[in-house]
Order: C-alpha cells, then sequence, then structure tokens
C-alpha cells in the first residue's frame, strides 16, 4: 500500500477502565458546567474498543496530542473487554456530563447504535475512529483504514508468501459485528479466489482472546493436514495464532500474516513467529478524530469518510517502516 494518507469520498463504572495510565490522561470527570454545543466547552471524551492494548493506546496519543494543540481536554474511558455489554455504560454514562463530542470506537455495528444516538440526540457530535456502525446517519465523520483493502492486501501477501505450493489457508476473526475484521474478512476471502492452488477453508471466530486462536490453530492443524497459510484479523487473534504455531512447531512452516503491529508483534516478525504484518496507522486515526471533532463543533468542513494507511511490513523492511510500530504509552 500506499505511504500517502487518502481522503475517501467515500455498568457499570466497574467495567471502566483507563488507558489513561498508558498515556496521562485523566477518566471520570467528563465535561463541564457547559453544555454540549457551548462554544466554552472544550470537552472531549475517547471512547476506544478495548482498554490498555496498544492500538487504542496509540490512538490515545495521536488525540491527546492533537487535543492539547488544539485547546481541547480529553477523558478517555475504555471498556475492559471488546464487547457492547462492557462499552454501552460507558456511552449512556457519559451522557449527563454533556462533553462537546466523543470520539468512539463502536463494538458492535447495530448494538451500539441506540446508546450513540443517544449521544447525538443530545447535541454531543459523534466521531467514528476505527470501527463503525451500519447505521452512517449516527456520527458525522468516520475515520479507519480501508479494511476490505487490508484484507485483499493480506491474501495477496499469503499468496506470495506460499508461491506455487498447493494448500489450505484459514482466516482467524475475532467478533462478528466488528465492521473493521469483518471487511478485512471479506476483503481477503475476495482476493485468495484468485489464486487457484490455495484453497480457503473459510473463518473461525476467536471472539478476540489471543488463548482462542492458539487452540484453534493447533485443532486446524490436526483436520487439514494441508494447512499452508493463515491470516489473522487483528492483534490479539495474530498474537494467539503465532503461539499455537510454536506449539506445534510449525512456525514458518504455515505461513503467518497478522493485522496490526503491536510491541509483541514486531518482536514475533522479527524472530519468524510472523511472515507478515499489516499495520494501521492508529494515531493518525486519533489525530483526524479530533480534527474533525472541532471542524464539527466549530461550523467547519466535515469529512465524512477519511481513510489512513495500511502497509505490509515484513522482515526484510521492518526497519524502514518502524513508525508504523504501535506504542504501549505515548
Ligand atoms: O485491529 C485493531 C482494530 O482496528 C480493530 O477494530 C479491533 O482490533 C484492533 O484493536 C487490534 O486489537
Amino acid at each position: 500500500m500506499t505511504d500517502t494518507r487518502k481522503i475517501a469520498g467515500l455498568a457499570a463504572l466497574a467495567a471502566v477502565s483507563l488507558l489513561a495510565t498508558a498515556c496521562g490522561g485523566q477518566v471520570g470527570q467528563t465535561g463541564g458546567s457547559s453544555g454540549s454545543s457551548s462554544p466554552d466547552n472544550k470537552n472531549l471524551v475517547l471512547i476506544p474498543g478495548v482498554s490498555a492494548e496498544p492500538f487504542y493506546i496509540s490512538m490515545q496519543c495521536g488525540v491527546e496530542a492533537e487535543a492539547k494543540a488544539k485547546g481541547y481536554t480529553v477523558k478517555t474511558q475504555a471498556p475492559q473487554k471488546f464487547n457492547p455489554s462492557d462499552q454501552t455504560p460507558i456511552v449512556t454514562g457519559i451522557l449527563a456530563n454533556k462533553p462537546a463530542a466523543v470520539l468512539i470506537a463502536p463494538t458492535d455495528d447495530k448494538a451500539l447504535a441506540g446508546p450513540m444516538k443517544q449521544l447525538k440526540d443530545a447535541g454531543i457530535k459523534v466521531i467514528e475512529v476505527d470501527t463503525s456502525l451500519q447505521d452512517t446517519s449516527v456520527a458525522q465523520s468516520s475515520i479507519s483504514s480501508n479494511n476490505e483493502q487490508g484484507g485483499q492486501l493480506a491474501a495477496q501477501t499469503l499468496a506470495k508468501l506460499v508461491g506455487d505450493k498447493k494448500g489450505s489457508v484459514l482466516v482467524l476473526n475475532t467478533t462478528a459485528g466488528t465492521s473493521t475484521t469483518d471487511a478485512r474478512e471479506k476483503g481477503f476471502k475476495q482476493e485468495i479466489a484468485k489464486y487457484p492452488n490455495i484453497k480457503y477453508v473459510g473463518q473461525q471466530y476467536t471472539d478476540n482472546d489471543a488463548a482462542q486462536s492458539a487452540s484453534k490453530v493447533t485443532a486446524t492443524l490436526s483436520s487439514t493436514p494441508d494447512l499452508i497459510g493463515i491470516f489473522a484479523t487483528n492483534l490479539n487473534t495474530g498474537e494467539g495464532a503465532a503461539t499455537g504455531l510454536r506449539t506445534a512447531g510449525k512456525t514458518g512452516q504455515v505461513n503467518l500474516v497478522g493485522f496490526d503491529a503491536s510491541p509483541k508483534e514486531v518482536s514475533d516478525l522479527k524472530d519468524g513467529s510472523f511472515q507478515a504484518l499489516i499495520a494501521q496507522d492508529p494515531a493518525t486515526i486519533g489525530k483526524d478524530g479530533v480534527d474533525q471533532a472541532v471542524a464539527a463543533l466549530t461550523g467547519g468542513s466535515v469529512t465524512r469518510n477519511i481513510s489512513t494507511d495500511l502497509v505490509s511490513i515484513t522482515k526484510d523492511n521492518m526497519d524502514q517502516q518502524s513508525k508504523y510500530f504501535y506504542k504501549s504509552s505515548c
């Protein structure tokens, strides 16, 4: 993919945990005395998909830096698990504080529509960062990688690694209803069909859990002896798949293409546990999210869909692509 960014036309309080520890923000004091529509209201809230995870930590770093530069404050409230039942109470809980805008990565493309619409109806600007709802009427702007293209890129990368070898490939996905990873699988499936030597045996869900991903790899190695490749659609599934292959003594024999570039994935790429990673640019997703929120709040021009960089990283080019490695703290 290109390094050039493209703007496309195209509860409980206990459940709240803080990415703030990693990035220095504060949580739980959203909003101020002024209402959401007042120009004096400079309060933003970031609701990532899950806490303490390098993709969202990197996003939070981008959000915090841009908010500071633009004279806004940002509080981050993240669910402990990537699921709507942990995320929904956070969304409804901030209504009373009336932040000016909320930047959110909805953990389900349907289940979060109601809670997010409540924000919109309360006059709070809603900006989607990373994932999105099926209902495009709620958010004013959505900033994301082009995930379908990311899946296609993963298929091309895996096909190149496999070469003329004949055999089966598997997709390890997170949970159905996650807009990003659903799109990655869709793009992968379309593209891999172009390679007659490769048989796509379908996707298995891991509930975004590395341990489940590892055990699905070992089970598939037994049921599918001609397995030659795996595409893991995100960070946890990838880290788990690398463990599964290692445990089975199949590292390097079954090609593994992951998504994201967590510190663990990057060290696993270096030691040969992954053959390639498709990395995103979460800090820019966060920065653009703030810019769009501020534009929406100040009568500026808002871009409905913004697509950010995706790059394929291998051991050979990893030194040149290190700016895409995710952070564990800002
Ligand atoms: O891959 C990212 C993100 O894009 C996706 O929506 C959910 O999983 C990650 O956060 C990585 O764990």
